[in-house]
């Protein structure tokens, strides 16, 4: 059985919602990061980089979203184009375009301090958010063609088989970009992004993702915790 260590609506859900997605038996081992479980020698046996999220696999421990995803996806043959697809390599293109371009641009726009420190904050955020528009503007346009995997389509009618790990990925980075930016105007409108807007609105009435959204109490504050978070900046 697999274990995912995380924190609820940390990076572990995205892990959450893909094995939500192919049914995999696994356990939730709850990290208290306040309690200094990210830099006990256990934790940074499994991550030596202290971070969210860690995968125990019956090939041991993994770290790195993007790797434990397409882990996922080949062991269970769902998430993704099959690696002999026409169309695997667009997809690990915009895969590599979500872990290595948005990825890092969210993080970096809800804690800006953490490259400068204080003083450079404000100039911080404010690069981070012209770069997070262009980032998003380019995934709405390839969203807009309509490929499976980079919706909330299934690979083929019923739209009950698993979903690509794309969309679930997209979909946890912008429900942070939307709802936690320490300066409200920096807080992502999803509304100017149709084709990604439609593709969260889609996935988060998905039986699986809502199972997973429940379990993370993210429907606590609002019904739509993907497509319309509440803002929670400062
Ligand atoms: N590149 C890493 C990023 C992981 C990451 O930054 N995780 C955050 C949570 S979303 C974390 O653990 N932060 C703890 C900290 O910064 O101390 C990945 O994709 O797994």
């Amino acid at each position: 059985m697999y274990r995912l260590h995380g924190v609820y609506d940390w990076g572990s859900l995205v892990i959450h919602m893909a094995l939500e997605e192919i049914g995999a038996p696994f356990e939730f081992v709850m990290l208290d990061p306040s309690q200094g479980d990210l830099s006990s020698p256990s934790y940074l046996a499994l991550n030596p980089f202290g971070l969210v999220p860690v995968l125990d696999t019956p090939d041991g421990p993994l770290f790195e979203t993007a790797a434990i995803l397409l882990y996922l996806a080949d062991r269970h043959a769902a998430l993704a184009p099959a690696p002999s697809a026409p169309d695997r390599g667009a997809f690990l293109v915009w895969l590599a375009v979500v872990c290595q371009h948005l990825h890092p641009a969210v993080l970096q726009l809800i804690h800006p301090e953490r490259l400068l420190g204080d003083g450079a904050q404000r100039a911080v955020a404010d690069a981070t958010h012209r770069r997070l528009l262009d980032i998003c503007a380019k995934l709405n346009a390839r969203a807009q063609q309509g490929d499976w995997w980079f919706s909330a389509a299934g690979p083929s009618a019923p739209t009950s088989a698993p979903l690509s790990i794309l969309p679930l990925y997209i979909a946890m980075l912008l429900r942070w970009a939307q709802s936690l930016p320490p300066y409200r105007e920096h807080a992502l409108s999803l509304a100017d992004y149709p084709a990604l807007q439609g593709m969260i609105q889609a996935l988060e009435t998905r039986a699986p993702i809502a199972r997973v959204l429940a379990r993370e109490g993210l429907f606590a504050a609002t019904a739509t915790p993907l497509s319309a978070p509440l803002y929670e900046g400062s």
